[in-house]
């Protein structure tokens, strides 16, 4: 009876998603299908390798794990500990840091474990404008950060629409900060960190690069690296790093010595539980892809398609803030055409292209509406669209965006996604049969 009992429960556990819960397994084939459809322009986006996935996927996810390698609160750990020092020891060569920390859940626990380390409640933070292009996670006022900490936001220069770093030094000597943030969600072009160092020193000022968009890019070493001047690196992994969603933090040899054991202490046990080992795991494998070859060119590429559907869209007449971009995304001010950035959206979504509604510097519309749309080119860069391809695409955007498009025309678009989207075919290919050998 009893084991009758443990077998019939032993079945049920071994048995597959489709028929233990067809809801849910219908809901991650619908999305399945419209991350194959649709032409993902979230800048933020990315579409992971089969052998990422398969590492997200694994028994790792049963491990039961706290601490760190050799320093464990469990027992059983003999095989993690190798695949967390495999991870730590991809990071430090692929950044050149001298220590890091691959245990934080996303982006936003890790600037939350700087924070945990160099600051108290009540500090003083310099970080950039969330309508500039920063990060809820850099201070924002319904975030924790904004809660914890008294945090001051610099911006982009009215002119220019770019980092003014001599105005930055300007606020940092009035706030004082404790802690400057360099970094951003929506920012279009290249930052100096060296610059930022420079400030940071002229205040006494700690350095906190979040990488979180760009850390793809400066693996492929297309954007300067800021490990030798930044006290604290912080990256999602997500993003152009094209890896699982989750998150790291980096110390250069100038920091490592003094802030090391700091960090591991407030990522665990201060800010976080268990470590998710799939996730390391996942992150190990994507260090491993980021040092190919293929990864630069996947980069190089990224960048020339942002440039072309940049420039296409200048010529098009639409407005892209700072006039162009250095990098993997751009941001296209509408107010021009008449249209917010919740209705671009709208608009694009029905013809199957996807982006996000942006606030735009100096933005007058409401965070909910906002001004204006941010485009990213990594996830179709991924899925193997060309620079030709790119050109089609700031058509298909003109034809929405541009004046009222009739059903017509949005049918005609509709058609190109998807031909364009059959001409990229991407999950089957990717994540169907595969090699295993
Ligand atoms: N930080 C958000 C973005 O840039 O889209 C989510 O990762």
């Amino acid at each position: 009876m009893v084991i009758a009992q443990s077998k019939r429960l032993r079945q049920k556990h071994s048995t597959g998603l489709n028929v233990v819960d067809p809801e849910v397994y219908d809901l991650i084939n619908r999305e399945h299908q419209r991350q194959e459809d649709k032409i993902e322009l979230i800048a933020s986006a990315n579409f992971v390798s089969r052998a990422v996935l398969e590492a997200t996927g694994s028994i790792l996810t049963n491990k039961v794990a706290e601490g760190y390698p050799g320093r464990r609160y469990f027992s059983g750990c003999e095989y993690i500990d190798k695949l967390e020092n495999l991870a730590i020891a991809r990071a430090k060569e692929l950044f050149g840091a001298a220590y890091a920390n691959l245990e934080p859940y996303t982006g936003s626990q890790a600037n939350h474990a700087v924070y945990l380390t160099v600051l108290k409640p009540g500090d003083r933070i310099l970080g950039m404008d969330l309508s500039h292009g920063g990060h809820l996670s850099h201070g924002a006022k319904f975030n924790m950060t904004g809660k914890n900490y008294d945090c001051h936001f610099y911006q982009v220069d009215p002119d220019t629409e770019r980092l003014n770093y001599d105005r930055i030094l300007a606020q940092a000597k009035d706030v004082r900060p404790k802690l400057i943030i360099a970094g951003a969600s929506a920012y279009p072009r290249t930052i100096d960190f060296q610059r930022f160092r420079e400030i940071a020193d002229e205040v006494g000022a700690y350095l906190l690069a979040d990488v979180a968009h760009i850390s793809g890019l400066i693996a492929a070493e297309l954007h300067p690296n800021p490990i030798n001047h930044a006290h604290f690196v912080t990256t999602s992994t997500q993003k152009t790093l094209r890896g699982p969603r989750s998150g790291m933090i980096l110390l250069g040899e100038h920091s490592a010595p003094e802030f090391a054991r700091k960090i591991d202490s407030a990522v665990f046990p201060g800010v976080q539980g268990a470590v998710h080992m799939h996730a390391i795991a996942a992150k190990a494998v994507m260090l491993k892809e980021a040092m190919s070859p293929s990864f630069a060119t996947y980069q190089r590429q990224t960048l020339e398609n942002t440039r072309v559907i940049a420039e296409d869209l200048v010529k098009k007449d639409f407005r892209l803030v700072s006039g162009g971009t250095d990098n993997h995304l751009i941001l296209l001010d509408l107010s021009e055409k008449g249209i917010t950035g919740k209705e671009a959206e709208e608009l694009l979504a029905s013809v199957g292209i996807t982006v996000n509604k942006n606030m735009l510097p100096y933005d007058s519309q409401k965070p909910s509406v906002c001004g204006g749309i941010r485009i990213g080119t990594s996830a179709i860069t991924t899925r193997g669209f060309t620079s030709e391809d790119m050109h089609c695409i700031a058509d298909l955007i003109e034809k929405v965006l541009s004046g009222k498009p009739t059903a017509i025309t949005l049918k005609t678009v509709q058609e190109e996604v998807s031909r364009l989207c059959r001409l990229h075919p991407h999950i089957d290919s990717i994540y169907g049969e595969g090699e295993t050998n």
